[in-house]
């Protein structure tokens, strides 16, 4: 496309090793898949400390951000690139672009509230976990973040373009 095409919003989702040890990759990931986004990148990874120390760099004057770091990289870790493909044609650019606004806030709704018990039934916090710090997934809060996160997690050529065969008005 032209650079005056509107950039693609997108979420970096992470399965914890929690949900990787609980056998729960298929259920997670399926969520995503049934709302109706698509994966440009997934991988499964083992998550070295100074990663995990960048990824929440936030919180890193908090309390629990020693056990944070632990528990990340505890185990193997399912890193992922949700995208939503709305096919726009830019006529007068001349350009398509996949608009995918609000798939990280709508998938922020799908994984649910931080603490797991105050999580609703139906995200996959709310049906799949119990404690804060064993909350099986992680979503981008913002889209800002969500770009700051795929390039810490993901390198160059391991995200794939393509094009879903769905007809736009089915998506
Ligand atoms: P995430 O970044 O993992 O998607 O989680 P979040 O936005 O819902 O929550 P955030 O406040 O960013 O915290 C990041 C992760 O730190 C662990 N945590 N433990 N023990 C505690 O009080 C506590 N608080 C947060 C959780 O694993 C949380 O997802």
């Amino acid at each position: 496309g032209s650079p005056a095409c509107p950039e693609v919003e997108q979420s970096y989702i992470m399965i914890k090793p929690d949900g990787v040890q609980r056998g729960l990759v298929g259920e997670i990931i399926s969520r995503f898949e049934k709302k109706g986004f698509s994966l440009k990148g997934l991988k499964l990874f083992r998550c070295p400390k100074d990663l995990a120390q960048e990824h929440y760099k936030d919180l890193k004057d908090k309390p629990f951000f020693p056990t944070l770091i632990d528990y990340i990289t505890s185990g193997p870790v399912v890193c992922m690139v949700c995208i939503l493909f709305t096919a726009t044609y830019f006529v007068i650019l001349s350009c398509k672009a996949w608009e995918g606004a609000g798939v990280v806030a709508s998938a922020r709704k799908l994984i649910g509230a931080t603490n797991p018990l105050q999580a609703e039934p139906g995200t996959i916090r709310g049906d799949l976990a119990v404690q804060t710090g064993r909350n099986v997934v992680h979503g981008s809060d913002s889209p800002d973040n969500g770009k700051r996160e795929i390039a810490l997690w993901f390198k160059e050529g391991e995200l794939c373009q393509w094009e879903s065969v769905q007809t736009p008005w089915l998506v």
